[in-house]
């Protein structure tokens, strides 16, 4: 199959790289005042980029421009040649709107193709696409890259559990995609129904929100399937589709003749150490309608400096630990929610399912309250030994003090969209 090109080397790699960067920059500048701009204030013109070590010279883009830009941010082509618009699954504020013109589109399924080439799919797989459609890039995304591949895509979108199980029954589903809460709840859905005889599906592809070890676990288990794969990507950058892990998972491969990825320290905008996490931020290299020049996506992770033994000539990042913007600040200390999740991901006898709430005591003391569930089947005799367990890894390991609910398995919600984990109630502060 043709959509992985298996014999790139890394020399031709940095040249399709430089010659993309070269042409994005030129175009970006003769067509978007928004960019023009940009780069006349920091005294940069398009002739200025010689080599692939320029690109740290060039301003960087933030979503707050997107905002200012609304309702055609970064737009760098005509209207006439807008075939389409999508825009980010944000819930405050007014939303990112990205344009795409037909080759965008074109190169967005041929990328989404190779995710599933690279997740070992034939065009015997049965695709179920269980990711929301419309303005969020998900569905079609998800869809255009499956028929762009020559599966059979099966479109549900969100629906409802019982729709999704009766499909994957009778259609004979292989392939599940799905953001990582709604592959939980489906998962615990099959269970409670005993559908897994009945059913076929031996990989899921999920992405769209980090997720930990113990949720991919408990999927994994309770579906009975092969393979996981993460799939990650943004409605800045297409949609998702930037990448996926092989079967190896060693980490995401991303598509570097199509996107250059730097990972910069989130504070002081410099690249970090080889090897280190930081912020991703990314530069689109044939995009036409809204390119991105070093664009932050305010996504935490690292490039993984190992060339995996798969032998796709794509590069490896991490999956995504978290987003700057999701940090809050407890007793003075910077906590992120991952690293709660790695602390509950570890302590056996709870659930994958948690969610951390800030509020303030009348001393105006800060206090946080992480309910989370016990593990199913678990006997409730347990839970003040399990809170006991908890409070002292978080103390351990984070350094801070808090209080811990244990509460029923299934008793927190269950989304087919993105889940909330963060609630601050300080100041009425909500949400993050
Ligand atoms: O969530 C696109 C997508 C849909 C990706 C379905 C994968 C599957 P947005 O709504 O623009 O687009 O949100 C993008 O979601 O900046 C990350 O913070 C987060 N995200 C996306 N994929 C992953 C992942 C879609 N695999 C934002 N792991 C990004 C962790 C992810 N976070």
């Amino acid at each position: 199959m043709p959509f992985i090109p298996y014999d790139l080397d890394e020399e031709q790699l940095k040249e399709i790289q430089l010659k993309g960067l070269q042409w994005t920059v030129r175009h970006v500048y003769d067509h978007s005042l928004f960019y023009r701009n940009k780069f006349d204030e920091a005294g940069i013109r398009p002739e200025d980029v010689r080599s692939l070590n320029d690109l740290q010279h060039l301003p960087l883009v933030d979503k707050d421009d997107l905002l200012q830009e609304y309702p055609f941010p970064l737009r760098s082509v005509a209207y006439k040649d807008i075939v389409r618009i999508h825009a980010s699954s944000g819930t405050t504020g007014k939303r990112k709107v990205l344009c795409y013109t037909q080759k965008d589109i074109d190169v967005w399924a041929s990328l989404f193709a190779r995710c599933y080439q690279m997740a070992g799919l034939t065009r015997h797989d049965r695709v179920q696409i269980a990711v929301g459609y419309g303005l969020w890039t998900a569905g079609v995304g998800f869809q255009a890259g499956c028929e762009r591949f020559g599966a059979m895509a099966i479109p549900l979108g969100p629906a409802n559990a019982e729709m999704h199980c009766e499909m994957l029954v009778d259609m004979e589903t292989t392939v599940f995609c799905s953001t990582a809460s709604m592959a939980l709840l489906m998962a615990e859905e099959i269970h409670k129904r005993n559908l897994l005889p009945k059913i076929k599906v031996k990989k899921i592809i999920l992405g769209a929100e980090r997720h930990s070890d113990a949720m991919r676990g408990r999927i994994k288990e309770l579906m009975g399937v092969e393979h996981i794969f993460d799939i990650y990507g943004l409605t800045e950058l297409y949609g998702p589709g930037t990448g996926l892990d092989c079967i190896l998972h060693n980490g995401i491969h991303y598509w570097a003749d199509h996107f250059i990825f730097e990972i910069l320290d989130p504070i002081s905008l410099t690249p970090v150490t080889q090897g280190e996490s930081g912020e991703l931020v990314v530069t689109t290299l044939c995009k036409e309608g809204s390119p991105l020049v070093r664009y932050r996506t305010h996504d935490v992770t690292r490039i993984i400096d190992q060339a995996c033994p798969c032998g796709a000539p794509f590069p490896l990042h991490d999956r995504i630990l978290g987003r700057t913007d999701d940090m809050f600040i407890y007793r003075a200390v910077n906590i992120y929610p991952s690293q709660i999740d790695h602390v509950l991901s570890r302590v056996n006898g709870i659930g994958s399912e948690f969610q951390i709430h800030l509020k303030q005591r009348e001393s105006g003391r800060d206090m946080m309250v992480i309910k989370v569930e016990r593990e199913a089947g678990e006997s409730q005799d347990n839970d003040v030994h399990l809170a006991e367990k908890v409070i002292a890894e978080i103390r351990h390991k984070i350094l801070v003090r808090c209080q811990v609910e244990i509460v029923d398995y299934g008793s927190l919600p269950r989304t087919e969209r993105k889940i909330r984990r963060v609630f601050d109630h300080r100041n009425n502060n909500l949400p993050i």
